[in-house]
Parts: C-alpha cells; structure tokens; sequence
C-alpha cells in the first residue's frame, strides 16, 4: 500500500483489539485499563443484567475462529484488513520484558492474512492501554511518549518486513475527551457524556500532545530504521454545524469545535503546530500546555504519509455554558428514528470533509479508515438465513458514493474500511451497538452476513 498511487484502490474493514479478540488473560497477556474498567468497575447492564466486558468479545484472538473469519474476508472480497494490537499482549507490564507468545500471535494472524491475500494494515493503539503503564501516569506524564516508542520499535522488528501501513493512534481527541472522561465518571455505573466537566478536558490536553508527539516520534524511528512502507494516523473526523443554524453564539462554538476536535490533530499532521484557539484555550486550563511548542519542530518534522479518516456524522454543536469550553456538541440529531448511533446521517459532509482535507492540508493520501453505522438489535431482523438491516446497508453504499465523488473530484483517496466487518464490543455501549456487516450471537459466536454484507461485496465486485 505504501505511497503509490498507481497501487489498487483498497477496500478494506477495520477492527481493534479490544473489541473483538477477547482471550484477556491467554499466553502471559498482562491486564489492560480496560479489561480493569470492565471487570472491576462496570456494574452489570440495567435491563439485561449482563456484565459486559471484552473478556471473550468475539473470539477473535483463537485462531480456528479467525481463520474461518479470514474465509469471509476473502467471501466479500477484501483487499486488506486493518486491526490494532493489545499493547499488554506484547509486554505485559507495557516496558521491559516482551511477551514472546504475544508477538508470536500477531507475526501468524499477519502471515494468515497474508496467505490468504489480504494486506494488514495495524493500528498501535487503539484505546486499551496497559494498566501498568495507566498505574505510573498513563498518559499525562511525559515519559509515555517513551513507552510508545519502545513498544512500537518491538512490533516494527518483528512485523514491519511484512506489514507495509501502520496507524499509530487511533481518534486521539474520541478517546480523550469523551471516552476517558466517560470511564471516569462511570467507574460504578455508566458514563453520561453530558456530565463531562470543563476541568476533565483541562486536563486532557497534555495527554493529547503526547500522542501527537509520540506518534510524531515513532514516525521518525520508523523513517530511521529504513522502513520502507506508509505510517499514519486514524482520526475522528466530523464537520461541525451550528445547531441553530445563523445564532451568532452557535456559530462561534462550532469555530472552536471545529478547532478541538478537528484542526488539532489536522495541523499537528500537516502543519506542524496546533490552532491559536487551541493554545489559548488550553493554556489557560493547563498552564503546563504553553510549554508544549517547544515541540513543533519534532511535530513539522514528521510528517505521516497518509491520513486515516474515520467519517461516521457531522457534529451539531450548541453554545452552552455548562458544557466543557462552552460547547456541546452531537447532542442534537434530526434524522428521525431509528438513528444512527454515531449521529445524522449525512453522507454529503463525507465529500465536503475529503475535500476541505485536499484543499487545506495539501491534498495528501487518505484513507477512510472506518465508516459504519450503529444501531440496535432491534433495528435488525433474521430472514432466510440473512440478517436485514436495509439501514446499515443504504448508509454505507451512501457513504461510499460520497467518497468515490470526491475521489473523482482530485482527493487522492486510496481506499475505504467499513466499520466493522463483525459486531463487537461497543465500548461503553458494549454489545447493545451492533455495527457489523456480519451478525454475531455473542453467546455462541455464530457468524450471519447481513444485507449490509451483501451490499459492499457488490460495490466491491463492481469496483472503483
Ligand atoms: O467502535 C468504535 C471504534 O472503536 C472507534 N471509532 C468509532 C467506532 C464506532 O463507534
């Protein structure tokens, strides 16, 4: 994949670790800060009673269950597979002593794919961070930027002969600002982004500059060490809309939105800096982040070769005061019911947000990195041996119009990852956010292709 646009357009499905491959204490795996928030903390499902964690998941991580999941892969007609890797598998304690059985899975799962004509694409980090590492600081302490790189520096010796795309971070500001703080206040019960607190994002701020650094960082060790192929990152990307469209007030807290959630990890990639809003605002929260230009240069020096884009909603943002930096936002969502979990649907500001990318950022190679919508169990129904979800499957073939026409319009897409291939663990939602194109009966791992399913392998088939 790396770098070269005459190589084929890739279609690809995304997934992380944590959602899907279950296994969380098999072959000298150490404990992740998820597999801590699941299992201690989260109090059982209201309604269901069930406690969900990611402990079995979708059984990912056993190698019959992947290689028959590999099948449907190549049954769709996938050119690639993008998935991210349990640090903690790799070293339990997130430093020092590897963890070979670990490594050894990740080095057969790639030969697998590989031997089965897929190309992966991993992700380092996707959320689930060692709980050793979390104990000493996690990611507001500096030396985390450390941590990452030796962690990266092991997989890139042992994968990088074979692996040719590397995502570093996957949706920094997503994690940051609204999961963590949800596991924050939900240790004992279950987040509610709406109690999120102004002094919760104040402190996210250092964090977030240190993914950015570190990701910068590995970029360059990646470069150093003669890695041939292509390093990105995966960001969550969400054109931001005044709720009360022409209210002075509104429009103004959509500019800010648009810097925090958007233009932040934008310009740190491809300018080398972070938005003046940016800097003011979080200065004021955290006066340590004033310090943090200082590392601009090492920022403007790594530049990644591609940009992961993960579309799912615009966001409609509201001035509100109550709210951290005097915005809400993804609260409000006009589509009647039943919505899509991650917000409107609206596949028009998929062609606008690839072509702001184009015509601000210099135009670089993107991939979208996930796409996909959510819904409940409710919204799909079992009929001849086929799950129907028609929402599921206009949306993505939707989405995928939008895309293609802004490729035909001069942005240099390379290729399109639904999210996801299978349902899994929706973080805080758990099971109850079904996004697969694949049904999966948690209970006995069933597989079932959904409409949806049908409709990529034909979009697929057809080709770009
Ligand atoms: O499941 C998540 C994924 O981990 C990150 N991006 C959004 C998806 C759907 O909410």
């Amino acid at each position: 994949m790396a770098g070269n646009k005459e190589k084929t357009f890739l279609w690809g499905a995304a997934s992380a670790a944590y959602q899907v491959e279950g296994a969380w204490q098999a072959d000298g795996k150490g404990l992740s800060n998820w597999d801590v928030y699941t299992n201690l903390y989260r109090v059982t499902e209201p309604g269901t009673g069930r406690q969900q964690t990611g402990n079995v998941a979708i059984n990912a991580y056993d190698r019959a269950q992947y290689l028959s999941d590999i099948q449907l892969m190549r049954e769709l007609g996938l050119g690639g597979y993008r998935f991210s890797l349990a640090w903690s598998r790799i070293l339990p304690e997130g430093t020092g002593r590897v963890n070979a059985a670990g490594l050894d899975h990740y080095s057969r799962f790639v030969d697998d794919l590989l031997e089965a004509g897929l190309a992966p694409m991993v992700t380092l980090f996707h959320w689930d961070m060692p709980q050793a590492l979390e104990d000493r600081g996690g990611w507001s302490s500096r030396d985390s930027v450390g941590w990452f790189r030796d962690y990266a520096a092991i997989v890139r010796e042992r994968l990088a002969d074979r692996v040719e795309s590397f995502i570093t971070f996957n949706e920094p500001f997503i994690d940051l600002f609204l999961i963590e703080p949800m596991v924050e206040i939900a240790r004992g019960g279950f987040g509610d982004p709406g109690a999120i607190t102004d002094a919760q994002w104040g402190r996210q701020a250092l964090p977030m500059h240190h993914w950015m650094l570190a990701s910068a960082e590995t970029i360059g060790d990646f470069r150093a060490a003669g890695y041939k192929g292509e390093v990105g990152l995966a960001l969550p990307l969400m054109p931001t809309l005044p709720e009360r469209e022409g209210a002075p007030e509104d429009v103004a807290a959509a500019g800010l939105a648009d810097a925090v959630i958007n233009r932040w990890c934008l310009d740190a990639m491809f300018k080398g800096r972070y938005p003046d809003e940016v800097m003011a605002e979080f200065s004021r929260r955290d006066p340590q982040f004033a310090a943090v230009e200082a590392d601009f240069p090492i920022l403007a020096a790594n530049r990644p070769d591609f940009l992961g884009v993960n579309f799912y909603a615009p966001a409609f943002v509201r001035h509100a005061a109550e709210a951290p930096l005097d915005f809400r936002w993804g609260a409000y969502n006009p589509d009647p019911k039943p919505q899509a979990f991650n917000g409107p649907v609206k596949p028009e500001y998929l062609k606008l947000l690839l072509e702001r990318i184009r015509d601000d950022y210099g135009n670089p190679p993107v991939y979208i990195t996930e796409n996909g919508a959510g819904f409940g169990d409710s919204d799909e129904r079992f009929e001849r041996g086929l799950v129907l979800d028609p929402l599921r499957a206009d949306y993505i073939s939707r989405h995928i119009e939008a895309a293609l026409a802004a490729r035909a319009g001069g942005v240099d897409l390379r290729g399109y990852m639904v999210w996801s291939l299978f349902d899994n663990f929706e973080w805080m939602q758990g099971y109850d956010r079904r996004f697969g194109i694949i049904h999966v009966d948690f209970e006995t791992q069933k597989r079932t292709r959904k409409q949806s399913f049908e409709t990529y392998r034909e979009i697929i088939a057809k080709g770009v």
